[in-house]
């Protein structure tokens, strides 16, 4: 999709420091990192959000979460790591690309804020 952010990544159009890729994911770390682990999963195709994602492509949805398993095994992380789908701009979503935040590395309070 033209003029989305997270498109430009997948596409190598734009620098990111890819982690992991899959057939149907890209992982990337966050520019703005929560946690000492904050990656990004994103589906290769363009939705703009989770549960868009979710009812055209039920397959990329199961594989952002087993990708974000392995980017938080990967990272040592495998015992305590949070995802997270900020839906639509009131919950903080910022870029209209699908895509699941795995955070990890320092106590995760909860409620989140
Ligand atoms: O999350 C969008 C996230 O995207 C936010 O945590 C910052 C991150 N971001 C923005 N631009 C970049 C680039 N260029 N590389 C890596 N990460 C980026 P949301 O849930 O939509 O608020």
């Amino acid at each position: 999709m033209d003029d989305c952010l997270f498109c430009s990544i997948v596409a190598g159009d734009v620098p990111a420091e890819v982690v992991h890729v899959t057939e149907r994911t890209v992982a990337f770390r966050d520019i703005n990192p929560q946690a000492p682990t904050h990656v990004l999963v994103v589906p290769r195709e363009h939705h703009r959000d989770a549960a868009a994602l979710a009812a055209a492509d039920p397959q990329a949805s199961a594989e952002l979460v087993t990708t974000a398993a392995a980017v938080a095994a990967a990272e040592g992380h495998a015992e305590a790591y949070r995802l997270v789908f900020n839906t639509g701009a009131g919950a903080g979503q910022t870029v209209f690309h699908a895509h699941l935040h795995v955070v990890a590395g320092r106590d995760l309070g909860w409620p989140p804020g």
